[in-house]
């Protein structure tokens, strides 16, 4: 049975993961108005990759006897100045986002919830992904910013991202 506090703070983790699979599609509309279909669907990929995120705490609550309280998901911004602007926001979530992992870790240790700490393991290693993914992404389009005809290359480049459900990786 999990314990309040860390039930609680669940549920907002899956808010938070909703709020991520929100904004990164909230990017791949500014993406699409901008005619970067690679990137659009980059972020398309991403947003798949946050609802999973989403559903494996779903998941992991109810596993354990609790209660998945869903609640209203903020509205993400609708633009960004550059594409650079954007992956450079998306970076700064990661980071954030990371930061509430470790926040969760940290409670699970104080709570003595062992299995919560063993399953948020997964979401602390994810985290070294999601941000080193992004953050090339970023220095890729710095460097475009001197080329020109790079921003094509990228586009295309990232057009070829495909989705592998992060809850097939085993956890
Ligand atoms: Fe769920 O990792 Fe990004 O936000």
């Amino acid at each position: 049975m999990i314990g309040k506090k860390m039930e609680k703070a669940l549920n907002d983790q899956i808010n938070a993961e909703f709020y991520s699979a929100y904004i990164y599609l909230a990017m791949a509309a500014y993406f699409e108005e901008e005619n970067l279909p690679g990137c659009a669907s980059w972020m398309r990929i991403q947003v798949q990759e946050e609802t999973a995120h989403a559903m494996k705490i779903y998941d992991f609550v109810i596993e354990r006897g609790g209660r998945v309280v869903l609640r209203p998901i903020e509205q993400p911004p609708k633009d960004w100045k550059s594409p650079l602007a954007a992956f450079e926001g998306a970076y700064e979530h990661e980071q954030y986002i990371t930061g509430r992992i470790n926040e969760l870790v940290d409670l699970a240790i104080a709570e003595k919830d062992h299995a919560a700490n063993a399953f948020l393991q997964w979401f602390v290693n994810e985290q070294v992904e999601e941000e080193t993914s992004v953050d090339t992404v970023v220095q890729n389009l710095k460097m475009a910013e001197k080329a020109p005809g790079a921003m094509f290359m990228i586009d295309r480049e990232l057009g070829q991202r495909t989705f592998t459900s992060p809850t097939q990786e085993g956890a």
